[in-house]
């Protein structure tokens, strides 16, 4: 494995460990999954495809094993740079890992995307694993006509694996599905660290996760969200009176996009500043000063320079 953060020592006699990628289409649960498989939300999801635009590490650690789950951008036909470049992320989570989940989606049809995902899977070193995800969503008729088109469509797979990432069902099959085809290994990351984000990272995907919500048509996928420290991170006094204070800077591609984020009296920004601080306080168990501000960054979807300075 390449993609080690550095391991806690020798591993323990029998001890697997190993990274999962999670790729497929927009829209098809993976992030869900990736919380369920790691039992802690460490990625944001929604209802709007394209939601994940980086590749998150989730890490599940029990007594036997460590998996380093990669919760990938959806793959899709990509109309702008920023959607060219998380492309690219997902195909590269491929090449890196030890084994791979494509998912698909029970509740839709198969199809073109998922034949693409799939042909990109199987071209790769690693053993693949077809997870058919949201069957709370599905009758069983549909799921069964749903494994037999995927294995008459999708190719040779290692696995299928029927789950629904948001109840929970399958996921234990999926786990042993998984933990099977890990070498021994040594545990990559401590006890109890369940992602690899910084925490100013977490604080703007909360945030853009709660204005996901309550933005429609094409404002989704034009807000990007940055957070930084008010006071210096070094100081001893980063933290007055237990409070930790961030700024977030909303970024937004029109002017007419800015209005829509504020919302009348500033309530839509405000609500969602709220919601998001309550998760970024019972997450880190601290008291958090969120202040906001909205810009206009005029098509830095398409700007490759303007993606490179926002970190994408
Ligand atoms: N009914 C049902 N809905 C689900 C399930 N898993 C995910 N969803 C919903 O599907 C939508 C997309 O979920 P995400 O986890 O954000 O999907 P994703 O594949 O990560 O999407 P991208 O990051 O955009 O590629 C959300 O509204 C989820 O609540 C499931 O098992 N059942
Ligand atoms: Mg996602």
């Amino acid at each position: 494995m390449t993609a080690s953060p550095g391991s806690q020592g020798p591993a323990a006699e029998g001890f697997r460990s190993g990274f999962v990628t999670i790729v497929g289409r927009p829209n098809v649960g993976k992030s869900t999954l990736v919380n369920q498989l790691v039992g802690t939300k460490v990625a944001i999801t929604s209802a709007k495809p394209q939601t994940t635009r980086t590749t998150i590490r989730g890490v599940r650690t029990t007594s036997s094993s460590q998996i380093v789950f990669l919760d990938t951008p959806g793959l899709h036909k990509p109309r702008t740079a920023l959607g060219e470049r998380t492309n690219e992320r997902a195909r590269a989570s491929l090449d890196e890992v030890d084994a791979i989940c494509v998912v698909i989606d029970a509740s839709e049809p198969i199809g073109r995307g998922d034949g693409f995902v799939c042909e990109l899977a199987h071209a790769a070193a690693s053993p693949v694993v077809l997870v058919v995800n949201k069957i709370d969503a599905a009758n069983k008729a549909a799921i069964a006509s749903h494994l037999a088109s995927a294995a008459a469509e999708l190719g040779d797979f290692d696995a299928f694996v029927p789950v629904s990432a948001r109840t929970g069902e399958g996921v234990a099959a999926l786990l042993s599905e998984l933990e099977p085809r890990l070498p021994e290994g040594p545990q990559y990351y401590p006890e109890g660290v369940v992602t690899d984000q910084p925490e100013l990272f977490i604080a703007a995907e909360l945030l853009r996760e709660q204005l996901l919500r309550v933005t429609r048509d094409e404002v989704p996928h034009s807000i990007t969200v940055e957070v930084e420290p008010i006071d210096d991170l070094d100081d001893d006094r980063r933290h007055p009176d237990d409070v930790l204070r961030l700024r977030a800077v909303v970024r937004v591609e029109r002017d007419s996009q800015k209005g829509i984020v504020i919302g009348r009296d500033g309530s839509v920004l405000k609500d969602a500043a709220t919601a998001a601080r309550h998760e970024l306080e019972a997450l880190l168990g601290t008291r958090v000063f969120l202040e906001t501000a909205v810009r206009v960054d005029r098509d830095w979807q398409r700007r490759p320079h303007a993606l490179d300075r926002l970190g994408y």
